[in-house]
């Protein structure tokens, strides 16, 4: 089944296509001839996860999921949570939102942290919603050279190393997006 897959984040692509399996062909955004950015204004991550899918299901007809992840920091009240690749400026800069996170959790005795991803589904019109949380804490210092944003700064429960020391196959088997994913490989299989 081909499905189009709302992301110009290349690593993104590459973890879900290996979580969901060659049964489903994911086509990227760039694929499906969409090189506008589509606005990820809305107050929740679930609220741009359907935004971002129903702008492609209206520009295309295809089925298409859409993901919105946050890093949700207890500390910090939820922070940096929608806002996450916005923290530090208006663009993606990981190494700038990598720094302001530190920044703020100077001094914080408590690290509890999870990455929380939304995704959503449309197919065949019909709207769907998935969810995938990790727990863990806020590193002191970045960890690792894999991954990608924040990874070097978050260790999953359970693991004594950092996402960005993982594997892609370690991380994708506990992640957030893989426990997301699998539960929206599972919905389409039946
Ligand atoms: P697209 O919107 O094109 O999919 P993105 O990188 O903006 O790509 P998100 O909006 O889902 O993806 O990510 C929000 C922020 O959270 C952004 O700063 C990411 O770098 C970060 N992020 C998302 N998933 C992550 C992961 O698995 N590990 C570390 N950081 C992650």
């Amino acid at each position: 089944m081909k499905l189009v897959f709302a992301t110009n984040n290349a690593h993104k692509l590459r973890e879900v296509q290996q979580t969901v399996g060659e049964a489903f062909e994911l086509v990227s955004l760039k694929e499906c001839g969409i090189t506008e950015d589509i606005p990820e204004n809305e107050p929740t991550l679930e609220g741009n996860a359907f935004v971002k899918a129903r702008y492609i299901y209206s520009r295309t007809g295809l089925n298409c999921f859409a993901d919105d992840t946050g890093l949700e920091v207890e500390a910090l009240g939820g922070e940096p949570g929608v806002r996450s690749a916005r923290y530090a400026t208006d663009g993606h800069d990981d190494e700038a939102n990598k720094c302001l996170l530190l920044e703020r959790m100077e001094g914080k005795e408590n690290r509890a942290a999870q990455f929380r991803t939304a995704m959503a589904l449309i197919l065949d019109g019909k709207e769907y919603l998935f969810e995938g949380i990790v727990r863990g804490k806020i590193l002191h210092e970045q960890r690792g050279e894999g991954g990608f944003g924040y990874d070097p700064l978050f260790a999953p429960e359970g693991w004594d190393c950092s996402f960005a020391e993982m594997s892609a196959e370690d991380k994708n088997s506990i992640s957030h997006r893989g426990r997301a994913v699998r539960k929206l490989a599972e919905f389409l299989n039946k």
